[in-house]
């Protein structure tokens, strides 16, 4: 949801909450106003989404491999999954290339974990809501990095939630817990796995309402953290142990400067021995930082991706992040974030050098 236009005006008015249903096609990049933080440039970026010139890019989720794996006939240390909103889901090379489309329909939100295997191989599970009408819920795809047959359908999660919008995965001791955030607020907590002829089975284990509008969601196992945007309030924590319900702490409100609506996209990186959570203030296209891995979430400041080799960055929906050698590019991580206009074509996915940001924020 891009709420830009209003949203600017509307901070500045304090008529925030009786925009926040109004959605605004955000004109042009060089009416995009973005907000102050420390500058960063994107390495490379993918080829626009869309086939019928649609704006429909929306979510990332990335994975790395020491060893190369093969997809779609090309041989890669790893790689991000993309969705359109529109359309499917795409899977890039970690230089931005199309390896593979997915033409799977209105998938939203996507990540991916490790965790599961099937007849004793170790898969990676890919996860994206799904809002294709008859199929709401999580559609799930696996890729068997040993096979080199590339990502492929595995089933689905079925739930109640009527529009599927934000989408996490976490893992908890040897469980993997797939978390579905409705667009209304509804969260759905399961425990995912593969029964006896491998096929995807859920339990779920905690459902509760936020209140309104969000997306964005990143777990943190260590601090038993589940982190949740809700659009035009903020960043809640809550627990992942499903036992803890709905007890939550607003970690940080939409706030001038630091938070500013829509609250949309969150994922967390891990660098060494300390963890931080981005997040995307898509009213001021920028992306703030805290430090996680302490008793309380600390504020690190926030950076922008400017114009350099690539276009610069606005109207961040969904982002993801991985520490750690990635690819022979990143070698300490990357962050990828959707890019809300382009400079030639439709929506794409940027690709930020980890040390960038660290340099930048004086991490
Ligand atoms: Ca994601
Ligand atoms: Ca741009
Ligand atoms: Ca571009």
């Amino acid at each position: 949801m891009i709420l830009r236009t209003l949203t600017a005006i509307a901070t500045s008015t304090g008529l925030l909450a009786a925009c926040a249903t109004h959605e605004v096609d955000y004109p042009g990049e060089g009416e995009g106003f973005v907000g102050e933080g420390v500058a960063v440039q994107a390495r490379l970026e993918t080829p626009s989404v869309g086939t019928a010139g649609q704006d429909a890019a929306d979510d990332p989720a990335i994975w790395a491999s020491a060893v190369p794996v093969r997809i779609g006939g090309v041989s890669t240390r790893g790689f991000v999954a993309g969705t359109d909103k529109k359309a499917g889901l795409y899977i890039y090379g970690l230089d931005g290339a199309v390896l593979q489309f997915l033409p799977e329909g209105l998938l939203n939100n996507v990540d991916l974990t490790e965790g599961l295997a099937l007849g004793g191989r170790p898969q990676v599970v890919l996860g994206a809501s799904d809002r294709t009408p008859g199929k709401t819920g999580v559609a799930l795809y696996l890729f068997d990095p040993a096979a080199g047959t590339g990502v492929r359908p595995w089933g689905a999660v079925t739930s109640d939630v009527v529009e599927p919008y934000g989408f996490c995965f976490a893992r908890r001791g040897a469980e993997v817990h797939a978390i579905l955030v409705g667009h209304e607020g509804e969260v759905r907590q399961f425990v995912l796995t593969a029964d006896a002829a491998g096929r995807p089975a859920a339990r779920e284990v905690r459902h509760f309402d936020i209140g309104t509008i969000s997306e964005g969601c990143a777990a943190d196992e260590a601090t038993d953290a589940l982190y949740i945007a809700e659009e035009n309030i903020g960043v809640w924590r809550y627990r992942l142990d499903p036992s803890a319900g709905a007890a939550r702490t607003l970690v940080q409100p939409v706030a001038p400067g630091v938070l500013v609506a829509d609250a949309e996209g969150l994922t967390i990186i891990e660098d060494g021995a300390a963890r931080y959570l981005i997040g995307s203030s898509q009213g001021d296209s920028t992306f703030p930082v805290w430090r996680i891995d302490g008793p309380q979430p600390v504020y690190s400041g926030r950076f922008v991706v400017d114009a350099g080799a690539v276009d610069r960055v606005t109207g961040t929906d969904g982002l993801d992040a991985l520490g750690g050698p990635v690819g022979d590019a990143f070698p300490e991580g990357v962050v990828v974030v959707q890019d809300d206009v382009n400079d030639a074509g439709t929506q794409n996915f940027k690709f930020i050098d980890w040390r960038d940001i660290r340099v930048a924020l004086g991490l």
